[in-house]
């Protein structure tokens, strides 16, 4: 695969100039959403790939041009395009002082993530940078940096001590506050450093909400992928044909025209934000983990089943939707709809085993907010508790209880504390309420009355099975018991 071979399907029309951009994170959405953004605005701006740890995507695009397809599928068709915008790819692992020099490099205007919830080493009870992370411990000590807020922060000192070239550091990953949340982290590291006030003034941290959803790479896609491009593609990213990006506009060293490629650039991103990140990825996760649970292999098929579409549709509108301000002139009822209809994507299969996999740091963006929230209106959350419980009974099952292929296969970063946590505790409820302290929050914790229900709840799945559990949560929908409000 060369530009040559797939000419007729490049959406860049010129090859990248240079390197303007320094992406961390080269998983599949960044290849299917951001990369496709920067291909389409033009502009000659290029993309340096950065793997976090697996050479596998790397090396496959290095041996073809910097190139790869995305392959966009839905039931009404499917077609192939190949961003041509990256500039090369490297593995951070393997060469942690190669990134640092990448992100202070004068040509580097923006530096960009998607490392996933867990790339930032946060503390998720209080939102800080957890000082007691091994490798944060080891950047601090002054070795190379490892870690992404490492990096970045050693990367913006030595800006500072430098050249100075202002930049733009742009979180693309689902956190609330996403770009706030990294200055912080960034500033907490660099505490007492000189570099602290040139940062104020010359590093911008835009929040931007980012959307679409992105399988893993399959056989089944390479072979889909060869069939429309008509060369072999190692390293093909399915795709749904749906897009968006909501960002802020503040760039300190320029931007793509991403807004040629239908971005939305808002001073309404916070909204934005937790609309996407309660109404799509709280109810992913639920539709995922109940779908495991019954068996499922993709959340279109557990999407299909009534009692999971009906779980799924209680949280959205009961729990997650009142939590939530509208952005101005926003449709939500069409938003609603189209979830439902992205959700129904066959041709797509998205795995309720990948949406499933770390639960531990997606769920704290996702649910304790909205449930003390609710809590504190005396209204118990009873399908954000089920959410909890289910994700509980995929990755720490109590003895006996067999979670099935799906939910086995996830993978958690907390699966060995929890599981060293259930073999402490005296009672599900213990391990509830440690659990939920240890990943969620401590207040969350204390609500007795959400502990209390998470509890129940595992116990329904594991004596009854998750469809009497899922029955249990639309019955108290009907009758809307209320908790007593949280102090
Ligand atoms: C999903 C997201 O895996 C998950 O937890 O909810 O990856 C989701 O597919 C994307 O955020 C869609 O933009």
């Amino acid at each position: 695969m060369n530009r040559t071979s797939v000419r007729k399907h490049l959406l860049a029309g010129q090859a990248p100039m240079s390197t303007g951009i320094v992406h961390l994170g080269l998983g599949n959405f960044h290849r299917a959403h951001q990369a496709v953004y920067t291909a389409q605005a033009g502009g000659g701006w290029g993309i340096l790939g950065v793997a976090s740890r697996s050479a596998e995507v790397a090396d496959a695009m290095n041996a073809q041009d910097g190139l790869y397809s995305v392959l966009e599928l839905s039931p009404e068709g499917s077609s192939i395009s190949v961003p041509g915008v990256h500039t090369g790819a490297i593995v951070a692992a393997g060469n942690p002082a190669a990134v640092v020099d990448a992100i202070t490099a004068e040509d580097t205007r923006i530096v960009s993530m998607t490392v996933t919830e867990h790339g930032y080493c946060m503390d998720p009870g209080t939102h800080r940078l957890a000082l007691d992370h091994p490798g944060i411990v080891a950047d601090l000590s002054g070795a190379t940096p490892r870690t992404v807020i490492g990096q970045i922060a050693r990367a913006l000192e030595r800006r500072a001590e430098t050249h100075g070239a202002p930049i733009t550091v742009l979180n693309c990953d689902n956190m609330q506050s996403n770009g706030a949340q990294t200055r912080e982290l960034i500033l907490e590291f660099l505490q007492g450093s000189k570099a602290e006030s040139w940062i104020a003034e010359n590093v911008a941290f835009p929040n931007s909400m980012v959307d679409r959803i992105v399988p893993a790479t399959t056989d089944t896609y390479r072979a889909a992928a060869y069939e429309l491009l008509g060369v072999h593609d190692r390293s093909p990213v399915p795709a749904e044909p749906f897009t968006m990006w909501v960002m802020e506009d503040r760039f300190t060293a320029g931007r793509p025209a991403w807004e040629r490629a239908g971005a939305i650039f808002s001073d309404e991103v916070e909204a934005y934000e937790l609309l996407k990140l309660r109404l799509l990825n709280g109810t992913h996760s639920l539709i995922a983990y109940l779908g495991a649970l019954d068996g499922h292999a993709t959340i279109p098929e557990a999407r299909a089943t009534g009692f999971i579409e009906a779980a799924a549709r209680a949280v959205l509108e009961d729990e997650y939707l009142p939590t939530v301000t509208l952005p101005r002139d926003f449709d939500v009822k069409a938003y609603i709809a189209s979830l439902f209809e992205r959700w129904s994507n066959d041709a797509l299969g998205h795995r309720t085993q990948q949406v499933g996999s770390d639960g531990s740091v997606k769920l704290p963006q996702r649910v304790p907010e909205p449930a003390l929230e609710l809590l504190k209106q005396g209204v118990m959350p009873e399908h954000l508790a089920l959410t909890v419980a289910a994700w509980l009974c995929c990755v720490v099952p109590l003895s006996g209880f067999d979670p099935g292929p799906h939910a086995r296969a996830m993978v958690d970063p907390a699966r060995e504390r929890l599981g060293a946590l259930a073999a402490q505790s005296r009672s599900t409820g213990e391990l509830v309420r440690s659990a939920i302290g240890q990943v969620f929050s401590i207040e969350l914790a204390e609500s007795n009355d959400f502990a209390r229900r998470v509890t129940d709840y595992v116990a329904v799945i594991t004596r009854d099975g998750v469809r009497a559990a899922a029955r249990e949560a639309a019955r108290s929908r009907t009758s809307r018991p209320h908790a007593s409000p949280a102090a």
